[in-house]
């Protein structure tokens, strides 16, 4: 089985290499989200940008092609029952590309958003964009005040503590509410009103709907704090008093420009990036920030097969790359990867951010400098699990003798004391910023269609990528951070050891679900100094082992994530048994039988170009939406069965 195993790493390394970018970066497909791309064309609606024809003609085949039979889009690719607020901004979005609404897929489209009710049971989110469309009016939105932003920054309601894509994607629209901003009515805006309402839309009666929510999109329904929180901001709305909207209204377009030039006009994603171009364009009609912020969106947009799709960040580069590496550095002959290696170490220094911006703490952004992003330099935004996998990496690279490109001493100490200042009181820790409230925060969430994104928490992946990089760190600069690292590998396994459910299992937030919480748990433990024979390792191995399928594989099904419990997928997965193949070989159970049988199954599923073949989506952001991670499928199984070919005795 070794001969076969490392000839099936070998071509899956020669595969791996051959996707490498000239910049010495992989980048993967980052599609999923579905309301993203007509979040884009409603923008280039509203602000009369004309779409060229052979761009019109893909975004609609994607459209199409990701359309559900019932007619719906869902709230990603693969939710088959249908999502009202994505597919009532997937019709607007059809019609503005060209199609007639008599066309089949807008015919379909139409025909179930009736039978779920109209728009008028569409998630927020939806309101509120058909709202500057002109095709939902602002009294039947529950508002999002503008002047919650000149709050005492002491309270723990203040914005500057939600989480950070929470916060900057309800910043614009809460300059988009508190200026009623809206397109112009036109043709098109009138026959939409027809098409959408099944009334006169005179006689539509929105300011009743303001909580209504079709089931379909009531996923995670708002709560009664939440709804009085709604009508004592209405009444206050009413009445409120122009010049302090006013002040409130600067105050947020001062956030958004710095967010702007923050991120090079990236925005930190897709929907604030969306979103503050729409605001340039309210504030200055064809004035240069509407320019650039619309110009900057084309970094989101790719062309695919399946038609032209709206990326879910503007790049996977760096989380990409960082992983490819270490998958090829585990491998038995690195060597044969050497320019590739070379290539990518250039990437990972050059996009490593240097400095902490300008007057952060006013803008509410933690220290950046020393971390690397999840896309690249640009963009700017450092994340902690971004920022280990970052420094595993180089020092990875580094270790394996690749000196002259290295990233230097300093800027590795720098990521290590970032990284350290990311852990939380609780041990664990959060993705972008230090959690800044109280989970109870969660009750008012807004947006019916996403779980935990009102504030940062602490996550068993982040925790885990976090104790590996510090773990390397500490041994790369000895006598440097010896105390400091030693206390957070032990309060940071705390954290991991007290997340494990009694089942031996763990939750994922990122990717489905298990099985990648699972890699990272045992891979934490381990790093924090938990021996193979640790107790807690293997009731994670034993809550693996009782997944297992009948060919070896691992499969969950996307709704894991949601349902929090494992819900077997069709079939087994590359990624997912990656994942589990190399949990049960870092808890030293690399010489028994379900690791055999684990390979066997990535071995079977190769294909004849080293990769392995497409697959359900494995990755998921706030417990509902799938996203997809292209480049899983082809470093995970290499690094995998990388791992297994080391622990094979002899
Ligand atoms: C991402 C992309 C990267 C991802 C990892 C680094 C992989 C993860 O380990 C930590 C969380 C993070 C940073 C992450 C969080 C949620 C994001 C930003 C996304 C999945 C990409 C898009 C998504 C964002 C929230 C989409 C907009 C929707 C909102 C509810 C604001």
């Amino acid at each position: 089985m070794r001969a076969e195993v490392r000839r099936a790493v070998a071509r899956g390394v020669e595969h791996l290499t051959g996707r490498q970018q000239a910049d010495g970066a992989w980048r993967g497909e980052y599609g999923g989200p579905m309301f993203l791309l007509p979040m884009y064309v409603a923008v280039c609606h509203a602000a009369g940008q004309a779409i060229p024809e052979e761009r019109r003609a893909g975004m609609l085949r994607y459209l199409r092609r990701v359309q559900n039979p019932n007619g719906s889009l869902g709230l990603h690719t693969e939710d088959r029952g249908g999502c009202l607020f994505t597919t009532a901004l997937g019709y607007v979005a059809m019609r503005v590309l060209g199609a007639d609404a008599s066309e089949l897929h807008a015919a379909r489209a139409r025909r179930w958003i009736h039978a779920q009710g109209t728009p008028v049971g569409a998630a927020s989110w939806g309101k509120l964009l058909l709202a500057t469309l002109g095709l939902y009016p602002y009294d039947g939105l529950s508002p999002v005040l503008p002047e919650l932003w000149l709050l005492p920054r002491a309270l723990p309601i203040h914005p500057g503590r939600l989480w950070c894509h929470t916060r900057q994607v309800y910043l614009p629209m809460a300059w988009l509410f508190g200026r009623r901003a809206c397109a112009p009515e036109g043709e098109l805006t009138r026959a939409l009103r027809r098409e959408l309402y099944d009334r006169p839309w005179a006689e539509v009666p929105f300011a009743a709907h303001r909580h209504s929510v079709a089931a379909c999109d009531d996923r995670y329904p708002i709560t009664r704090l939440y709804r009085a929180a709604a009508e004592l901001m209405a009444a206050y709305d009413a009445r409120h008093r122009p010049a302090l909207r006013a002040r409130a209204l600067d105050e947020l377009y001062d956030h958004i420009c710095y967010e702007d030039q923050a991120t090079q006009d990236l925005d930190i994603g897709p929907v604030n990036s969306v979103l503050n171009a729409l605001v340039h364009h309210f504030a200055e009609p064809g004035g240069e920030r509407f320019r650039r912020s619309f110009a900057a969106l084309e970094q989101y947009l790719q062309e695919t097969p399946e038609g032209i799709l709206f990326n879910g960040y503007n790049s996977t580069a760096l989380w990409d790359t960082a992983f490819a590496v270490q998958a090829i550095l585990a491998s038995p002959q690195p060597a044969a990867a050497r320019a590739a290696l070379e290539r990518a170490q250039d990437f990972i220094r050059d996009n490593q951010v240097l400095d902490d911006l300008p007057e952060h703490a006013r803008y509410f952004r933690h220290p950046s400098r020393g971390g690397w992003p999840f896309s690249d330099r640009a963009h700017g935004w450092p994340i902690s699990d971004c920022t280990a996998e970052g420094l595993k990496a180089a020092l990875g690279l580094e270790a394996w003798g690749l000196t002259r490109g290295a990233v230097p001493a300093e800027r590795l100490e720098d990521a290590s004391r970032l990284l350290l200042g990311y852990q939380n009181p609780s041990g664990g820790f959060a993705t972008y910023e230090l959690q800044r409230a109280g989970a109870w925060l969660e009750w008012l969430n807004p947006s019916q269609v996403f779980a935990g994104i009102m504030v940062e928490h602490p996550y068993v992946e982040c925790t885990s990528s976090c104790l590996q990089a510090l773990a390397r760190a500490r041994a790369r600069f000895p006598g440097r951070f010896e105390r400091p690292i030693g206390r957070a590998l032990e309060r940071g396994a705390r954290f991991i050891r007290g997340q494990q459910r009694p089942d031996g299992s763990w939750v994922g937030s990122w990717a489905v679900c298990f099985s990648y919480a699972a890699w990272f748990g045992v891979r934490g433990l381990r790093a924090a100094g938990a021996a193979p024979g640790d107790r807690d390792l293997q009731r994670a191995c034993g809550f693996l082992i009782g997944k297992q399928r009948g060919d070896g594989g691992f499969g969950e099904d996307g709704s894991s994530c949601a349902e929090r419990r494992w819900v077997p997928a069709a079939e087994g997965l590359a990624a997912q048994t990656a994942w589990a193949l190399s949990a049960l070989v870092q808890a030293g159970l690399g010489g028994t039988e379900p690791a055999r049988r684990a390979a066997r199954f990535l071995l079977a599923r190769q294909e004849a170009d080293g990769g392995w073949p497409r697959e359900p989506l494995v990755g998921v952001f706030n417990h509902s939406t799938l996203i997809d991670y292209d480049n899983y499928r082809r470093y995970f199984p290499v690094w995998a069965l990388s791992e297994y070919d080391a622990a094979l005795p002899g």
